[in-house]
């Protein structure tokens, strides 16, 4: 039976800001379902999170402590508060810009120092908040406000950076692959270290709508497309891969 997340929702926070079709408000019922399923007391949880639209996952809607933190800095509060009090579950949710591009260097030094803190990227390849420039994650060839003849560079590949950096667990799954990205929050959390997950969540309004995706059905659509399982990836060469998104869990366990 579906969670009932409102359980874990305040009940006085204001609306869900998402636009209509936007994949965070999907990941915000799979971590809140993730939760559900392992017992974990929310009470005894603090969930950080940064600016953008992904910062407004937890805050202020989970009925828990959240701390709403400055662009790009929610990996260096998290640390300090698990710093302070150790027993607390940490867990960051937050951008692919707020955590790969302002917070980049936050991202792989607490990868690096393998602090135990579950982090999840709520990807959408582009700043969804401040009117959808391209972020470090967008993939090659995509529109956006400042990609307006498609994207130059290649992305990072966040799991693979932070597992290059020390991390003790990587995963990286699309919003719509619910029960593999549930199992991998469950995962993440339950493993000692630094873990992370990227997960991939479409934003039909800046990034959907300059890729002449029409309806957010398109834009799931064309994440879906691109996704491809490590294990189908295997035996594909990097010029086929180019277009493509791995999805897998690749590292479980510590170095
Ligand atoms: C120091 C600083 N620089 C820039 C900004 C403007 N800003 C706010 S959110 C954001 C990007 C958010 O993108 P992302 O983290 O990918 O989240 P999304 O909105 O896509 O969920 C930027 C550039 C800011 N608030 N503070």
């Amino acid at each position: 039976m579906a969670t009932d997340v409102k359980q874990y929702m305040r009940p006085e926070a204001p609306p869900i800001p998402f636009c209509p079709g936007c994949g965070h408000r999907v990941l915000l019922r799979l971590i809140l379902t993730a939760i559900d399923e392992l017992k974990i007391n929310i009470n005894d949880t603090l969930f950080v999170s940064g600016i953008g639209c992904a910062g407004w996952i937890p805050s202020p809607h989970f009925n828990a402590d959240t701390l709403h933190t400055t662009h790009g800095r929610p990996i260096a509060f998290a640390t300090g508060a698990k710093m302070f009090n150790p027993k607390l579950t940490v867990m960051v949710i937050s951008g692919d810009g707020d955590l790969a591009d302002i917070g980049g260097n936050h991202l792989i030094h607490a990868a690096r120092r393998n602090i135990d803190l579950t982090v999840i990227c709520a990807n959408n390849q582009v700043y969804g908040m401040t009117g959808g420039q391209v972020a470090a994650t967008g993939q090659k060839g995509i529109l956006t406000s400042t990609t307006t003849q498609g994207n130059y560079y290649r992305p990072f590949d966040l799991c693979k950076l932070v597992m290059a950096a020390g991390a003790s667990y990587a995963a990286r799954y699309l919003v719509t692959q619910s029960a593999l990205l549930t199992n991998s929050i469950k995962k993440a959390l339950q493993t000692e270290g630094f873990t992370f997950i990227d997960a991939i969540s479409p934003c039909p309004i800046q990034f959907g709508r300059r890729n002449w995706l029409d309806t957010p059905k398109d834009t799931f659509r064309f994440f879906e497309d691109r996704c491809i399982t490590k294990e189908d990836a295997e035996g594909f060469s990097p010029e086929e891969l180019k277009d493509k998104i791995v999805t897998g869990e690749f590292f479980n366990g510590r170095y």
